[in-house]
């Protein structure tokens, strides 16, 4: 181990509420745990770069960015303003991790870098930092709180964006409804902070909808159209009104909220007129201030159940079973079915402990190792909750019994033999609305373990899944890559959720993930597959591939953009959608592209008055 720090004298994860993106204190251990296996798993320190002077964005000198740089710092205040000028000495993890760029690069480190990081404490400071970013023509980057991993993190697409980190000094929990069952948030409450804040005022008849990891933001989560595991499970589905920034510096609000005094913006999301929210969904049209989002009842009893099952061959008619159970709600959350290489490397344990050759991990390993844990000898397991009264929840189970069942060598795993530490308590605290620290312990399966997604949705048919497996097995074996696959069944569709593992500090295990991917969408597409989400340097490809009718879609965003951000400041190229300003100039990252930017800006910066 090389790390300069030793991982016995690592400092404390910060906590809730010291730190609106800490930990609860509930879930320190976790922390201590997940942080010292990271840090044990460190072959080199953490961050190479050598910086001394910001990455500026092309078009603007270094003299316009100074200038405009003391002009914001003049209104912001000084610690408001960072600079990105130091070497950066460490990645951090998960619960510590850098503004500035994507802890888990996939690109260069020093590829997709801000210049700056800025604070607004309100909705009035970041339409005073939009306007300014007009005045200069200076790209800005909005997160919320930065923790998009395997999707980019705290990453701008254009290197040299000013990062706006709204959820530092914008992390209130701005009304919590108790009768209603609705919240109203700002963007830097995290899961943790929210479900703290519901158990500190004692609402238990309240639940939050918890994705894997409850460190991100509500607002960023529900804006990426992330998953909770709850039956609510699609946080876009369930949020209810908005108040957003527009580029150019105007505030409106969706919804209800559009009436001056309303009292039902968090109760019924449409208001009057075209519903505007998906304009501000996974897009660069505005930045999102104020979100609201549905709370569910507490049902009044939930039970956890696993499922094993023997043969891969078993995943299509399971596929097939879990369908009709799941449209009728039978299967009533956003159940997982995972592969059981990820059910040993969520332990937390390098892959080096099971297997020291090169190439993917042999199935004979998988088989051998799985056997120990308390699921026995599977190729695939479902992870599921019951909820409601027990009298209620043992109709469901027995349905559900009775149909996985028809699949031989199915069986149910007994929690009762499953010990505290296994991960299906982790799941069993997520599918109960109490958001947990745990899904990122294998990343621990290679040395500086980081991951990049997958994202595929695909309709829930048997043939479907075997049809996606076999298109990412086959790239994997051809790039040497283990294969993690997990099935997030929504209600008519799922997500196939696949997280290539890789030695950010290895150029070549970064390309083979990049390539791997790249390999993947494009197979994926031309069967009809495409991908819900995706990470910063893939977001050109994937939105490539939405374009029916001659880009008919992307040609519609592209005229809102230029409409809605005439100067094309505000997170160009997320999404794949670029300002006019940066057309035509090789900004688009495809198959084969080394960089991540293009050739310039038309017209280059000045001062610019609206
Ligand atoms: C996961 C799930 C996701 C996602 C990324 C990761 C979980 C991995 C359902 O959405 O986008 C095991």
């Amino acid at each position: 181990m090389a790390s300069t720090q030793q991982a016995s004298e690592l400092p404390d994860t910060p906590t809730l509420p010291n730190t609106h993106s800490g930990i609860p204190t509930r879930l320190l251990d976790k922390a201590r745990r997940a942080k010292t296996l990271i840090w044990q798993g460190r072959s080199v320190p953490a961050s190479q770069i050598p910086r001394t002077e910001p990455a500026l964005p092309q078009g603007v000198s270094r003299t316009t960015f100074n200038t405009a740089i003391v002009e914001l710092t003049q209104q912001l205040g000084a610690a408001n303003v960072e600079l990105n000028d130091k070497p950066a000495v460490d990645n951090g993890w998960y619960m510590e991790h850098p503004n500035t760029h994507d802890m888990m690069h996939v690109t260069d480190e020093d590829a997709l870098v801000a210049s700056a990081a800025v604070y607004p404490s309100s909705t009035a400071e970041v339409q005073l930092i939009v306007r300014w970013a007009n005045q200069y023509r200076i790209p800005i980057f909005p997160i919320s709180m930065g923790r998009n991993l395997g999707y980019g993190g705290a990453a701008p697409r254009v290197r040299g964006s000013v990062v706006v980190d709204l959820g530092k000094r914008m992390s209130n929990i701005l009304n919590i409804d108790p009768d209603d069952y609705t919240c109203l948030l700002e963007p830097g409450v995290s899961f943790y902070a929210l479900y703290e804040a519901i158990k500190a005022k004692g609402y238990d008849h309240m639940w939050v909808d918890t994705p894997d990891l409850g460190g991100g933001s509500v607002i960023g989560n529900t804006l990426d159209r992330g998953v909770g595991y709850t039956p609510y499970g699609d946080h876009w589905a369930t949020h209810a009104g908005l108040e957003v920034v527009l580029p150019t510096g105007e505030i409106i609000r969706t919804g209800m909220g559009a009436l001056p005094g309303s009292n039902t913006w968090q109760a019924f999301p449409y208001g009057f007129g075209p519903v505007q929210d998906g304009l501000f969904s996974q897009s660069n049209f505005g930045i999102v201030t104020k979100m609201g989002m549905t709370l569910m009842p507490n049902p009044g009893g939930h039970e956890s159940f696993m499922y094993a099952f023997e043969r891969d061959s078993d995943l299509a008619p399971l596929i097939e079973i879990i369908r009709p159970l799941r449209i009728c709600n039978v299967l009533e959350n956003v159940a997982q079915v995972r592969s059981a290489v990820q059910t040993i490397a969520v332990q937390g344990r390098p892959r080096t402990d099971f297997f020291t050759g090169s190439g993917a991990i042999p199935q004979e390993v998988i088989d051998k190792e799985v056997s120990k844990l308390p699921c026995g000898k599977c190729a695939w397991l479902y992870y599921g909750m019951s909820y409601g009264p027990a009298y209620i929840r043992q109709y469901k189970l027995d349905a559900i019994d009775k149909e996985f069942r028809k699949i031989p060598g199915a069986r149910k795993v007994d929690p009762q033999t499953i010990p505290r530490d296994n991960y299906f308590w982790s799941r069993d605290q997520i599918a109960a609305g109490v958001p947990d620290l745990e899904e990122l312990l294998w990343c621990n399966w290679v040395p500086n373990g980081s991951h990049i997604a997958f994202s595929p949705v695909s309709p829930i048919r048997g043939k479907d899944a075997k049809q996606l497996m076999e298109l990412a097995r086959r790239r994997h074996t051809e790039h040497k890559i283990d294969l993690f696959p997990a099935f997030c069944v929504g209600l008519r569709e799922m997500h196939l959720i696949v997280e290539i593992v890789f030695d950010k500090t290895k150029p070549e295990a970064r390309k083979a993930a990049m390539d791997c991917m790249r390999g993947m969408v494009d197979d994926a597409a031309k069967l009809g597959y495409g991908e819900y989400r995706t990470h910063l340097a893939l977001m050109d490809q994937v939105a490539g591939t939405y374009n029916w009718n001659d880009n008919a879609l992307m040609k519609l965003n592209e005229r809102l953009k230029d409409a809605l951000d005439p100067q094309g400041i505000l997170a160009p190229g997320k999404s794949g959608i670029w300002p006019k300003r940066y057309r035509a100039r090789g900004w688009e990252m495809g198959v084969g592209d080394e960089g991540v930017e293009g050739k310039g800006v038309e017209p280059e910066a000045g001062s610019v008055r609206l």
